[in-house]
């Protein structure tokens, strides 16, 4: 088994990959199953296998503590640790080739508490992934691409995973990706945007955070999808089976 975390901030489209990635999985003749790991969500776009809600229920957690939904929510994400060992019997009974977890809609809960990387510690032994989502509609000024790179880098360093950086939302940005995949692949051209967009302080800030980012190759092969028209999903496929199966892709 195979697990596969989708991260990336509120929005970006985890949910909506997650499903793309299970059909996508799943029309190749691989077995793929979703965990849904996010408590206070009310409606997904795929049906899920293992979900969290099971287990844990915002509603109550708000009565029985006299939490308000944010509240609720922080604590529902630290109580799902400790019902590990359910969701990872549940993991495999399933036992699919491919587990897609779907991250909290808000990934500091996820990725910033103990819980999260309990939880991508603990789900399985076997190899594991995630895929970070810059948010197209969120990434389309340098500076905006920076801050979003070094949350990237924030969460790597949380996780203790090999990642695959993706766009998403491709398909509402037109132009813009061709600037978005110049500014990843060369740290020259993106520090002129910068210069071009910002006053000297944050060009100075921007750019040395930048100098200590590329050093950790930080956008490198940062690979464009669309959950919408699905562009770009079978690079995406590849680039996770070069880390999950060295190389071996599932069956066109
Ligand atoms: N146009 C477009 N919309 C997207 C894409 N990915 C997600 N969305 C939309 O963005 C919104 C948030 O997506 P969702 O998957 O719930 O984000 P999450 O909070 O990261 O799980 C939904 O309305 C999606 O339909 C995409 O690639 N293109
Ligand atoms: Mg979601």
């Amino acid at each position: 088994m195979k697990t596969i975390f989708v991260t990336g901030t509120a929005g970006a489209g985890k949910s909506l990959l997650t499903s793309k990635l299970y059909d996508y999985y799943t029309q190749n003749g691989a077995f793929a199953a979703i965990l849904n790991l996010d408590p206070g969500v009310e409606s997904l776009p795929y049906t899920c296998d293992i979900d969290v809600r099971d287990y844990i229920d915002i509603v109550s957690i708000m009565k029985e503590y006299d939490l308000g939904p944010n509240g609720a929510l922080i604590m529902a994400n630290d109580l799902i640790a400790s019902k590990i060992d359910d969701i990872r019997n549940e993991v495999e009974r399933v036992n699919p080739d491919y587990l897609l977890v779907d991250t909290p809609g808000q990934i500091e809960l996820f990725a910033y508490r103990s819980s999260g990387s309990f939880i991508v510690e603990n789900l399985t032994s076997e190899e594991k992934t995630s895929v970070f989502l810059f948010d197209g509609s969120l990434i389309t000024t340098p500076v905006n691409f920076v801050s979003i790179a070094l949350l990237a880098t924030s969460i790597r360093l949380r996780l203790h995973v090999p990642t695959v950086n993706i766009i998403t939302k491709t398909d509402l940005i037109g132009s813009k990706l061709k600037d978005i995949i110049e500014w990843s692949g060369n740290i020259r051209t993106l520090e002129n945007a910068i210069a071009n967009d910002a006053d000297g302080e944050t060009y100075s800030l921007v750019t040395n955070i930048l100098r200590g980012l590329n050093l950790s190759g930080f956008a490198q092969g940062l690979i464009p999808v669309s959950n919408v028209t699905g562009d770009g999903l079978v690079n995406l496929e590849g680039a996770l089976s070069r880390i999950l199966n060295l190389g071996e892709e599932v069956e066109d």
